[in-house]
């Protein structure tokens, strides 16, 4: 078990493919090329329309966009390791996760031009809708797979949080009750090294994230979180973990974020060009590719890109073509049955 080897209170991370491309194939995770390939396709897809993103806000045709360049690897290699019967729960800088798991780049645009059909997602997704109140998703993954234990379904529940989500008492909350009730719970602390300005250090005075799992009484790991494989591979063991009842694992995923918090934010008030430039050459991207190409695997890197960029510019032009339906719309898409609190909120004149 990769929990046993790599000991997050000794600060041991796990990392598979090195900054050069360069791989250490005794823990590579079996993956087919077309995994691969799809999980690049995804990765820059991801890159491609989160930059998209940004220039829409600021040609004010977006309202605020949080990015997530530099996360690309630590989203997209979790949700790899899920099936289709297994639930994401997500924040709301988490793009290239909700790729992979089939909520499409169009959909997401319209939720960032606040277009309530942002909210809709395909039928039989099992994506829960973003959150903003930092940390509050945790319990509530925990109560999605306390459910499943109660309804006997096999299926994982994956929540992505941040390390400001840490110092919420939700974080706690979940993380205590997901221990106690063994629920198949996967925690991905995407720690990119940031909460706004705050940085990691003033988060928490513990060495790592990933041993905050210890005293709940499960697994906890430290991941590159800029290697897709390291985050497929720990993600992969955790989600079969918690499949076979042995309950949750808590997953800190080391990354950058190498943007702006959102697009109201600058980073250059609180962190130096060095520091983001040292993470440039970290990208996760540069190394994935490093790696396939030095297998043969990405040929014309030049097309993709090509390709892929038409598809974002088709999703931002049919979101924008997309007329926002009734305000009533609002109260609508979250619940299978509206709970009469809304529905009497919601009253009757506006549809
Ligand atoms: C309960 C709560 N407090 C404060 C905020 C304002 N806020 C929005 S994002 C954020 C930082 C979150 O940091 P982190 O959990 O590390 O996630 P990241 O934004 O880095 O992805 C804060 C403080 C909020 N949305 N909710």
């Amino acid at each position: 078990m990769l929990t046993d080897e790599f000991d997050p209170q000794k600060g041991e991370m796990l990392r598979i493919v090195d900054e050069e491309g360069e791989a250490d194939m005794g823990l590579m995770p079996r993956m087919s090329k077309d995994l691969l390939l799809k999980a690049y396709r995804t990765m820059l897809l991801t890159r491609l329309a989160d930059d998209k993103a940004v220039k829409l806000q600021r040609q004010g045709r977006l309202g605020a966009y949080p990015p997530s360049k530099g996360q690309e690897a630590s989203q997209v290699g979790p949700a790899m390791a899920l099936k289709e019967e297994d639930w994401l729960v997500w924040a709301f800088r988490e793009m290239g996760a909700l790729l992979w798991k089939g909520v499409p780049l169009e959909t997401q645009y319209l939720y960032w031009m606040g277009n309530e059909l942002g909210n809709v997602y395909p039928e039989g997704t099992r994506v829960t809708p973003s959150v903003v109140p930092v940390g509050s998703q945790v319990p509530q993954a925990v109560g999605i797979a306390y459910a499943g234990l109660i309804r006997k379904e096999k299926s994982v529940v994956l929540a992505y949080f941040g390390d400001g989500a840490t110092s919420e008492g939700d974080f706690h909350e979940g993380l205590n009750f997901a221990g106690v009730f063994r629920t198949p719970n996967v925690f991905v602390c995407q720690n990119n090294q940031f909460a706004i300005s705050t940085r990691r250090s003033r988060q928490t005075a513990s060495a790592t994230i990933a041993q905050k799992a210890i005293a709940y009484g499960f697994p906890g790991i430290l991941v590159d979180g800029n290697d897709i494989m390291a985050m497929y591979a720990a993600t992969k063991e955790a989600a079969e973990r918690a499949r076979k009842g042995k309950g949750p694992t808590l997953i800190e995923s080391f990354t950058y974020r190498m943007s702006d918090h959102t697009t109201s934010d600058d980073w250059r008030k609180y962190r130096s060009k060095e520091e983001v430039a040292e993470w440039e050459r970290k990208d996760p991207l540069k190394r994935f590719s490093a790696y396939l190409v030095s297998k043969g695997f990405l040929k014309d890197e030049a097309s993709l890109i090509e390709e892929l960029g038409e598809l974002v510019e088709k999703a931002a032009v049919q979101a924008e073509a997309t007329p926002a339906p009734g305000l009533a719309d609002v109260f609508e898409h979250t619940y299978a049955e509206m709970p009469p609190y809304l529905r009497e909120q919601m009253g009757g004149g506006w549809k």
